[in-house]
């Protein structure tokens, strides 16, 4: 079974503690501090490997953890780095944080390997703490935590050209004519099931790739038919090509065809349905008078790119590949690559102050650098944004410091320029 879908955990490594020692030699009554640094913890880097083109490994392993930094130890001695931990996944691949929905990194275009969870920093040793008015410091900082998130791993490949169409219109027949892909073709509804990839070589180092999705049926953009899915596999899909079957075969009317297709894009999004098309009139070794002239006139009058091949007989197939080619070039050559928008509330961020006061008019002010720098990257106006927000209050210990200031239900709250009432 194809995945294009996974979710799993991760984790980066612990930091390793620093270490509380002393120096003892012989005939030296009492030595130095000598306790050594702990290691870094290993970090979560997430790597594109090519050739991989599904998430289906993720589905045997779900949890994926960084080795821990080892202590240090005496005689000033550096405790172990933890070993990295790296994820490979196929190019195209979108990593989301599970909990706020948000994006944390599209491993595509030119981001083909990137640390998405960073090991803790290994704890000083009590060598680093000896001044003049302490010499026997007994403390050492411990390493800091590792990262853990759950996340979701989300496949949308990447392609120049996308094909869609009903069932059964020849489109895998087509990119097995024209390209290296070789997907199941048959006259029954839903042969390709997965997504297929094929390289269309135009010679002399040209070429681009084309897409194979399943059918599109009505209603397959309300999760109906099978097509909903994969239509993400077309999102980044500069062009498409939109079968339609002039043979009449099944006895549909084809301009119904060409209109029921576009309303399942339109469905899904309006990006989608704004893409540029050409209309691909199929199955013309076998085509009914009556259906191709019907489609020859709607794309006259629509002034739509239209052309007509038998991917059969092979008729049409140069003048299409053209006629790709030139558009292609009308088009952005980079492939679409998603901004990331998700923040990890960052050590630092950790560190940074903040105050809960209650004013004389009995609002509670909650300011500090901590509450604007959280501010400054979440969108409470989006319902992810508001949860991102509440689960910040409780791990901050905003929530807490309410609390002791002695908040109840219905008092407002200000936080800088924004105000809300508290309910829990
Ligand atoms: N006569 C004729 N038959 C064709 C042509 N192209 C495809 N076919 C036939 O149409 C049937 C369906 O072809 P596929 O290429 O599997 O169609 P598809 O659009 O990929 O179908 P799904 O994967 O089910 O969405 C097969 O029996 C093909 O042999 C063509 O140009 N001429
Ligand atoms: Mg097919």
């Amino acid at each position: 079974m194809f995945a294009d879908h996974a979710k799993i955990y991760i984790r980066s490594g612990k930091g390793g503690d620093g270490h509380v020692s002393f120096r003892r030699e012989l005939y030296v009554a009492a030595g130095g501090p000598d306790g050594g640094d702990g290691g870094k913890g290993g970090d979560i880097i997430f790597e594109v490997e090519k050739g991989l083109n599904t998430l289906g490994d993720f589905r045997h392993q779900r949890k994926y953890l960084a080795g821990d930094g080892e202590p240090g130890s005496r005689r000033k001695k550096h405790g172990k780095n933890g070993e990295d931990l790296v994820v490979k996944v196929p190019e195209g691949t979108l990593i989301y944080d599970e909990a706020s929905g948000r994006l944390i990194a599209d491993m595509s275009g030119t981001n083909l390997r990137q640390v998405i969870l960073p090991g803790g920093k290994g704890g000083v040793g009590n060598m680093h703490f000896a001044t003049s008015t302490m010499q026997v410091p007994k403390y050492a900082k411990p390493g800091q935590p590792g990262r853990e998130l759950n996340v979701i791993l989300e496949l949308k490949v990447i392609a120049d050209v996308g094909l869609i169409g009903f069932p059964s219109v020849g489109k895998s027949t087509l990119i097995s004519a024209v390209s290296n892909a070789r997907p199941k073709i048959a006259a029954y509804h839903f042969t390709t099931l997965t997504p297929v990839l094929g390289v269309v070589d135009r010679g002399d180092g040209n070429g681009f790739v084309m897409a194979d999705i399943p059918g599109l049926i009505e209603g397959a953009a309300d999760g109906v038919g099978l097509g909903h899915d994969f239509l993400r596999h077309i999102e980044r899909c500069k062009l498409l090509l939109h079968l339609v079957d002039i043979s009449a075969a099944e006895g549909r009317d084809p301009l119904n065809d060409i209109a029921v297709i576009n309303e399942e894009l339109q469905k899904y999004s309006t990006a989608l349905s704004e893409k540029p098309q050409i209309l691909v009139g199929s199955k013309l070794d076998a085509a009914d008078a009556e259906a191709a002239s019907k489609v020859r006139a709607y794309a006259g009058a629509q002034g739509l790119r239209y052309l007509e091949i038998s991917a059969v007989t092979h008729e049409g197939l140069d003048a299409l590949l053209s006629c790709i080619e030139e558009e292609l070039e009308k088009l952005p050559r980079e492939t679409t690559v998603y901004e990331p928008d998700f923040v990890y509330e960052s050590d630092a961020n950790a560190d940074l102050p903040f105050t809960v006061t209650r004013e004389e008019d009995g609002v509670f002010a909650v300011e500090g650098p901590r509450i604007e720098k959280m501010l400054g990257y979440t969108n409470l106006d989006s319902e992810k944004g508001f949860d991102f927000f509440q689960r910040f209050l409780k791990d901050s210990g905003v929530l807490n410091k309410l609390h002791e200031a002695g908040i109840e239900e219905g008092d407002t709250v200000r936080m800088y320029g924004w105000y809300f009432d508290f309910y829990e």
